[in-house]
């Protein structure tokens, strides 16, 4: 892949792409720049045709340990607030249509534990350890922390999470084989189903229902809904056009 100095890129299976976060000496602290990178590598996979899933990852110790705490401690609010201190995190959550997982081993603390909820799937090792520890440096979770954990946890166990700052293990899982299955079906369902389920979040169930069915409907000027229904009725296996 493209050579970044805070990230590793490779497509590892066909149609998968892999982000490895490099920063080993920080334990991958979310420092500005490693942002920048993965940043880049997002949109790059986004806009590869070829791409079907994309897969973020760390080290066996540390998926991130948050964002860096160093080049946090001299911020002020002035600089903070003006230069939007953080947005920039949201580009995953915000613009990436392709479908995401987050594969996490070891810490995922902080912004780091923001990072995966922000994809879409997270997937897990036996030694995954999530937490929002911000309140222990005297602030509060800063990427969408205290909005997707509520909505993963619900209300009761994100308050306790997020005021007691104390760490949580995730399920044993690191079923890698998501990805791939993702990846081999057709790119236009699978951005449409990742649209449609998102939009759950945002909209009331009645509009949400009909947002869906306009998509369904849509669906039917691909070329991927015949391939689809015509190989179920051939019993064959489709050989999607990703059109
Ligand atoms: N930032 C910067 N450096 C870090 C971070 C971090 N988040 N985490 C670890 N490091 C560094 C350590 O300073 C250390 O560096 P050095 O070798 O130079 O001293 C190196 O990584 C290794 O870390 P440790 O020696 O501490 O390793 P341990 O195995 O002893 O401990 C822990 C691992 C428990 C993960 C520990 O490193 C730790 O508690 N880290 C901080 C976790 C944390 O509090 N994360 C939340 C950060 S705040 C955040 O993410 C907010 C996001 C949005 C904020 C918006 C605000 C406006």
């Amino acid at each position: 892949g493209a050579s970044y100095e805070h990230i590793l890129t490779s497509s590892a299976k066909p149609g998968v792409g892999l982000i490895t976060l490099n920063r080993p000496k920080a334990l991958n602290a979310l420092c500005s720049p490693l942002f920048t990178e993965l940043n880049d590598a997002l949109s790059k996979y986004d806009a590869d045709k070829d791409i079907g899933a994309i897969v973020i990852t760390g080290s066996e110790k540390a998926f991130a340990a948050g964002a860096d705490i160093k080049e946090m401690a001299p911020l002020t609010f002035s600089s903070a607030y003006t230069n939007n201190f953080i947005a920039p995190w949201s580009h995953l959550a915000n613009n990436i249509r392709t479908p995401t997982i987050a594969a996490v081993s070891g810490y995922a603390l902080g912004g780091g534990c923001e990072l995966a909820l922000m994809c879409d799937i997270i997937y897990c090792s036996s030694t995954a350890t999530f937490g929002q520890p911000e309140i222990k440096l005297g602030v509060i979770p800063g990427a969408g922390g205290s909005q997707r954990l509520t909505n993963a946890v619900g209300k009761s166990k994100a308050m306790e999470l997020i005021l007691t700052g104390k760490n949580f293990s995730g399920k044993e899982a690191g079923e890698w084989g998501v990805a791939a299955e993702i990846a081999g079906y057709s790119r236009v369902a699978t951005v449409a189903a990742k649209e449609v389920v998102n939009k759950s979040q945002e909209l009331s169930l009645r509009e949400g229902v009909e947002y869906e069915r306009r998509l369904f409907h849509g669906l039917f000027g691909s070329q991927d809904q015949k391939i689809g229904m015509t190989a179920f009725a051939e019993k064959k296996k489709p050989e999607w056009s990703h059109e």
